[in-house]
């Protein structure tokens, strides 16, 4: 019947050939991820779009030439991200209700950016419709979205907004390190596979998040008059020192370098898999719409002594990470 459970083949744009869960015969929808599903706008900008569909559940060319493979990426990402919550935070999905949600590819035309509008993901093919915004940690940080209005429902201004920002990062890069995936490996930059800037940088950078130019490495009073994307870069931060420490280490084939705020040196940081558990608990219990970065801290803290205990190195090693981006006990 049209709703059995089938496993696909996508040849995708940037993670290589992929098994991607389909239904029936055949269509992009995944009955064993809540129904998630993927559609083709087809350059428009409004409505579902028509979900993608194939006669022998192979799907994609791994180029832009065969227009179900931003498809097989967007769909690809939004498995990727369902299994992540489900598997290491215990999460059903975005709303956490074990509905999916829908993809939707090839909107309008030559756009480069993707969202999240309360309900679904959107992807434009970016510059010249060569470069779909689909890599995984884009549809993890779209998919965070999400998950962060399902959670702490954080503003979109203020400081609130650059930790709503640095939660999307946060969690698609986790999602990024969680694929394995030998063509993207897992890194702290945001959206390297999709050369947004034309010369093969990220869009930003955990590690340095300054690196481009805008983004704040360090908390003070000034961040919360930013733009959310350069206010997420303290946190951005705090969770890169968190994982990995201050120093030079080649992660994801990259050279990433990082220093604290304020002198300290981090060199046995609590690692990527505490700083995640951390966050998302804080996210999930601790935050509200109008935290700020102080309040990030004491949460974080609180949450960290509920999961490892009040003397834990676990929570020393959240607290440290705060301090080196100065926001301090
Ligand atoms: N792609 C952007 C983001 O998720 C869209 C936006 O500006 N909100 O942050
Ligand atoms: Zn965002
Ligand atoms: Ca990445």
């Amino acid at each position: 019947q049209d709703d059995e459970i089938k496993t696909g083949t996508g040849n995708s744009m940037y993670s290589g050939q992929v098994s991607i869960g389909t239904s029936g015969s055949y269509s992009m929808s995944d009955p064993s991820r809540g129904g998630n599903n993927t559609t083709d706008l087809n350059g428009g900008t409004s409505g579902a779009g028509t979900i993608f569909t194939d006669p022998d559940d192979t799907w994609g060319s791994g180029t832009t030439a065969n227009r179900q493979t931003a498809g097989v990426d967007a769909h690809f990402g939004a498995q990727l991200t369902w299994d992540y919550y489900k598997n290491v935070h215990g999460r059903n999905g975005i709303f956490n209700n074990g509905q999916g949600a829908r993809s939707r590819v090839h909107y309008g035309n030559a756009y480069v950016n993707a969202f999240w509008d309360g309900t679904q993901m959107t992807y434009g093919d970016g510059a010249g419709n060569q470069r779909p915004l689909t890599s995984i940690d884009v549809a993890g940080h779209e998919m965070s979205h999400g998950v962060t209005e399902a959670t702490a429902n954080l503003n979109y201004f203020g400081d609130a907004g650059g930790l709503n920002e640095a939660t999307s990062d946060i969690f698609g890069t986790t999602v990024e390190f969680s694929a394995n995936n030998a063509q993207d490996p897992g890194d702290y930059l945001i959206g390297e596979k999709i050369n947004i800037n034309g010369n093969n940088t990220p869009l930003r950078y955990m590690d340095k998040p300054n690196k481009d130019g805008r983004s704040y490495d360090c908390y003070s009073s000034a961040v919360g008059g930013a733009d959310p994307h350069y206010s997420s870069g303290p946190l951005n931060h705090w969770f890169y020192l968190a994982s990995e420490g201050t120093g030079s280490k080649v992660i994801g084939g990259v050279t990433h370098t990082s220093a604290s705020c304020d002198g300290s040196t981090i060199t046995s940081p609590v690692g990527r898999d505490v700083a995640a558990k951390v966050w998302y608990r804080t996210l999930s219990t601790k935050l509200s719409s109008g935290s700020t970065y102080p309040d990030a801290r004491e949460g974080a803290i609180t949450s960290a002594k509920e999961l490892y205990g009040n003397d834990s190195a676990e929570c020393k090693g959240i607290a440290a990470a705060f301090s080196a981006i100065n926001v301090p006990a």
